[in-house]
């Protein structure tokens, strides 16, 4: 048999629609090396078994190939497997979850082999594999004959620069991605990898760093190109880009040069980007916001020096209030992101938390529970502390992150942890709420502003908060 056909799906949730970037970067890339390929996303649509088989058959594809997330769109992304299997097709993973649990996924009856890390040179060295190629490819972990075999790392990882544009025309419907009448945003691939480790996150797990390849950013240049294809793709307004990825303003040099190149282009696109306080600079908060920068996210996570220190983080307090002065003066919208529940967290330590929340004066402290997610420092303590069971299905990974599930690993109470959390959320969200309604009136966003009403969005979080503060 000869592997041609590769529809890759993206399970997803029915809970919103995202561009399935991964995806969109490897199919274009194997359809250049002249492999069929085809794309559905199922993101933000509820669908059902018999549509999935509909679909399968409609592109009789040799290899279904799937991204997948930790958390809920594994039930999906099983679902989607087990039909592909039963009409003969080569299962393939790929993403954040086969990368991190790679024996775990191929212990699943259904899915043949998993592609770990960056997927364009591992799936293509996979496909002329089973096309007869003796060279055993790397990046990946396949079953044979029911034994797993996890081969090494890519020696040689894309330059993203360069790479074919992502397959964005293969998507059937772009327009679920643009919501709004006017003033959409289009989540775009802007960088891979991150330089750094924080504790609780993907990046710091080693398989994540020697299979994804070491960071890399894309010129601004790029980027637009990027950009303008998929505004030519959709009627929609599109006239702001979300820099997708966990890290992008890194240091000065890189920003200076970025925002050279976004001015040069003299289009006044309108974007939103990540750093880290300790990256930031003053001067970096004005490069920025000269050349169409709007919001800002900077990963924080606890005002505790201790925890600072172990995450890899040193914030100085002074220094964050003010870039974060500096930014807004600028007319940037400033999220910090912050946790409550870290390993051994006291209750001062939390009471930290929130001074500094208090005194450094963003738009929004994005406050979350800490969750154990798999492959992380954090998750394995929580482990070994015996406070998290260790899945042994995929299934168990299901409920993950997004729906709760949680251990305790700090050193206060559940409830006393849960009680700060959603008192300091209570608050948080409504000023975030007005500092947003603010911006969408100050940009002239105007079908986003009475969004908010229409979907009753205010008077949820004035419940909220009322429910809170009555305990
Ligand atoms: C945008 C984004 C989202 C978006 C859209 C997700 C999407 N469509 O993929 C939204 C907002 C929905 C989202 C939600 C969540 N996210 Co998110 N998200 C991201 C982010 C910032 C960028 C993803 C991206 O587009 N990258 C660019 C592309 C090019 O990279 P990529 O997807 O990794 O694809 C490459 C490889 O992975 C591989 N590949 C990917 N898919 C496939 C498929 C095949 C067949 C093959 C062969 C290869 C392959 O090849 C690609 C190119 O080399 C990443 C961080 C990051 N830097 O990647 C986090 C990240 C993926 N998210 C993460 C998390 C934790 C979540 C949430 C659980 C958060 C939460 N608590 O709610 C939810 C889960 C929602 C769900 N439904 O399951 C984690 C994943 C951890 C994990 N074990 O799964 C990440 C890595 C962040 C982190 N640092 O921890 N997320
Ligand atoms: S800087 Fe952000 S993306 Fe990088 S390791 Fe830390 S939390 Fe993860």
């Amino acid at each position: 048999m000869v592997y041609k056909k590769v529809l890759f799906i993206a399970p997803a949730t029915e809970f919103g629609a995202y561009p399935p970037l991964g995806i969109l970067s490897v199919a274009a890339y194997l359809r250049e090396k002249g492999y069929e390929v085809g794309v559905i996303d199922y993101s933000g649509l509820k669908v059902s078994k018999e549509q999935i088989k509909k679909d399968i058959s409609l592109h009789n594809p040799d290899m279904v190939a799937l991204g997948v997330l930790t958390g809920p769109g594994l039930t999906r992304a099983m679902m989607i497997s087990d039909i592909a299997k039963s009409m003969g097709k080569n299962v393939v993973w790929g993403g954040p979850h086969a990368t991190i649990l790679p024996h775990l996924t191929l212990n699943h009856p259904t899915i043949d082999a998993v592609i770990m890390g960056e997927g364009e040179y591992s799936l293509e060295e996979y496909l002329a594999y089973l096309n007869g190629s003796k060279k055993e490819p790397k990046g990946m972990g396949i079953k044979i004959k029911s034994e797993i075999k996890i081969t090494p790392p890519q020696d040689k990882f894309v330059d993203i620069e360069t790479k074919p544009m992502p397959a964005w025309e293969l998507i059937k419907d772009i327009d679920k991605y643009f919501p709004y009448s006017k003033h959409n945003f289009v989540l775009m691939e802007a960088n891979r990898g991150c330089p750094y480790r924080c504790g609780f996150c993907h990046h710091a797990n080693n398989d994540v760093k020697q299979y994804g390849g070491k960071f890399r950013n894309m010129s601004a240049k790029r980027l637009i190109e990027q950009f303008d294809y998929v505004k030519s793709l959709t009627k929609k307004h599109v006239s702001r880009m979300d820099i997708g990825g966990d890290m992008h303003l890194t240091n000065e040099a890189f920003t200076e040069q970025f925002v050279k190149e976004m001015k040069e282009s003299g289009r006044n696109i309108g974007w939103h980007t990540v750093s880290r306080f300790d990256c930031m600079t003053e001067r970096m908060a004005d490069l920025i916001a000269g050349a169409g920068c709007e919001g800002i996210m900077l990963g924080c996570e606890s005002g505790s020096p201790r925890i600072q220190k172990m995450l890899g983080k040193k914030i100085e307090l002074e220094k964050a209030k003010k870039i974060t002065k500096r930014l807004r003066e600028n007319g940037i919208m400033v999220t910090i992101t912050y946790m409550m529940g870290h390993p051994d967290e006291t209750s001062q330590e939390i009471q930290m938390t929130k001074k500094f929340m208090k005194e450094v004066p963003s738009d929004q402290n994005l406050l979350q529970i800490y969750r154990p997610f798999p492959g992380t420092p954090y998750f394995n303590l929580s482990v070994s502390k015996s406070k998290t069971k260790l899945p042994s299905s995929l299934k168990d990974y299901v409920t993950f992150g997004v729906l709760g599930h949680h251990a305790n690993i700090s050193k206060v109470s559940s409830a006393l942890l849960w009680r700060e959390f959603y008192k300091s959320n209570a608050y948080e969200q409504t000023k975030y709420f007005i500092n947003q309604q603010k911006f969408f009136l100050r940009k002239q966003m105007y079908h986003q502003f009475f969004d908010l009403f229409k979907n009753n969005k205010f008077t949820f979080k004035i419940k909220e908060m009322l429910t809170v503060s009555a305990k």
